[in-house]
């Protein structure tokens, strides 16, 4: 046998093969509250690390400049219908290697260069290609942005129609990565249709749930819709575009050859591995078992005295004001601080921040990778505790080695990837 289709990856490279053990461990032994994180089924890692990553498939199924193709087209083909099936769509690219590559198609498809677009301002919790002018959105749109209001921190939609009104733009871009309030894409729709625009609603944050209707869905309501795979969907790594089939045909140039080149087939047979999962009827116990977990975690944080933006959660994120008007710490001390005792989470601007975003006065927090994980309400209590007193007293060794301790025993009750856990070097590891 030819050495090179035998060997694996201990022997052919012991640096990678290491990190990716400390990895794991690191992963398992950790609790992680990033909202944007998820741990994928072994099924979908399985999937991701197949021959389909050596298939090229420029094109789309039965239409491809490339031989040998039938069995990816079988992939393509399952993935697009099991979405639409999940979303209610009537079309879906699963081609977008990323969030930001399905927006930057979408934007492709429905703009001009220079065209008028009104999208959520980061540092109220919108996303980086919803027009910053350092993104490609930025750059080659004409941007006016909208926000939270200062006293309730949740979308105003009387100013939002206003700024409609105002700058009279061609695409509304709604959708957040930082908001835990409901999004009310109706009137988001409504606005838009009033003043002539279309609308993309980017869900990536919140896909899991409107998969299952706890969050209204913005398909009825939007020409586009966007999402990452990997977050609430709990999938691989990219994205998705949906739209109306009148779009279909533009979206789908957009995405190739527009943005993007040949499509990565092993991991659209992996996001197409994990909207099968999205359709089992276990998925919708899931992810209420998510927002469940966020709602106590912000009832915990909140009683202990810390600010939450907007004052609670309707989703599966929380933002804690953890600077509080120079009389806390910064997000940037909170997360180092979280970093030392195993609890992973980034800092955040919250709306109106004092702070630059590198430095933040916010942290984030969101539940799927630990619901995953199996954890509770009861996990969420104690967690939010810990949270709490490191955030009091970061400086504090005694605190940081008792939250060690606990953060040790919680996940240990709740053990993931066992196949792929490196018993021996644990210990060295730390983590
Ligand atoms: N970086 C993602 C997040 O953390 O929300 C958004 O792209």
């Amino acid at each position: 046998m030819n050495k090179f289709f035998t060997a694996n990856i201990s022997d052919a490279d012991p640096i990678i093969s290491e990190a990716i053990d400390d990895e794991v461990r690191r992963q398992t032994n950790g609790l992680e509250l990033i909202a944007s994180e998820n741990f994928v089924s072994e099924a979908v890692l399985q999937t991701m690390g197949t021959v389909f990553t050596n298939k090229y498939a420029e094109g789309y199924p039965r239409k491809r400049y490339y031989g040998g193709c039938e069995f990816a087209d079988v992939v393509e083909d399952a993935a697009i219908d099991r979405a639409k099936q999940i979303f209610g769509a009537e079309h879906a690219n699963v081609q977008p290697h990323s969030g930001a590559q399905a927006n930057m198609a979408v934007l492709m498809t429905a703009l001009d260069h220079g065209d008028q677009i009104l999208g959520m301002n980061l540092s109220h919790g919108g996303h980086l290609t919803h027009g910053h002018p350092l993104n490609f959105s930025g750059i080659n749109y004409k941007v006016a942005d909208y926000g939270v209001n200062r006293e309730t921190e949740q979308i105003d939609y009387d100013e939002l129609q206003r700024l409609a009104e105002e700058h009279k733009p061609k695409l509304l871009i709604c959708g957040a990565s930082a908001y835990p309030r409901t999004i009310d894409f109706a009137r988001i729709g409504e606005i838009a249709r009033s003043v002539g625009a279309k609308v993309m609603a980017d869900i990536a944050h919140i896909a899991g749930l409107v998969a299952v209707g706890l969050h209204p869905s913005p398909v009825p309501h939007c020409e586009f819709v966007t999402t990452t795979t990997h977050k609430t969907l709990r999938g691989p790594r990219g994205g998705l575009i949906l739209c109306r089939e009148e779009f279909a045909k533009d979206v789908d140039r957009s995405v190739f050859p527009g943005v993007q080149g040949g499509p990565l087939v092993h991991i659209i047979a992996a996001k197409a591995v994990s909207f099968g999962e999205a359709l089992q009827s276990d998925f919708k116990a899931y992810q209420q078992q998510i927002i469940d977990n966020a709602r106590v975690l912000a009832e915990t944080i909140s009683s202990a005295g810390l600010r939450l933006v907007s004052g609670g959660t309707d989703n599966h994120l929380l933002l804690v004001d953890v600077f509080m008007d120079g009389k806390g710490i910064t997000g940037k001390v909170a997360e180092k601080a979280l970093d030392e005792v195993h609890i992973t989470v980034n800092k955040n601007t919250i709306p109106f921040d004092t702070n630059k975003p590198f430095v933040a006065s916010g942290i984030r927090l969101g539940t799927p990778a630990l619901t995953t994980r199996g954890m509770k309400e009861a996990e969420m209590k104690q967690i939010g505790e810990m949270f709490a007193a490191i955030i009091r007293e970061p400086e504090s060794e005694e605190v940081k080695n008792r939250v060690r301790g606990e953060v040790a025993e919680i996940t240990a009750k709740f053990p993931m990837y066992p196949t792929r856990l490196k018993e021996k070097r644990n210990e060295t590891a730390g983590r």
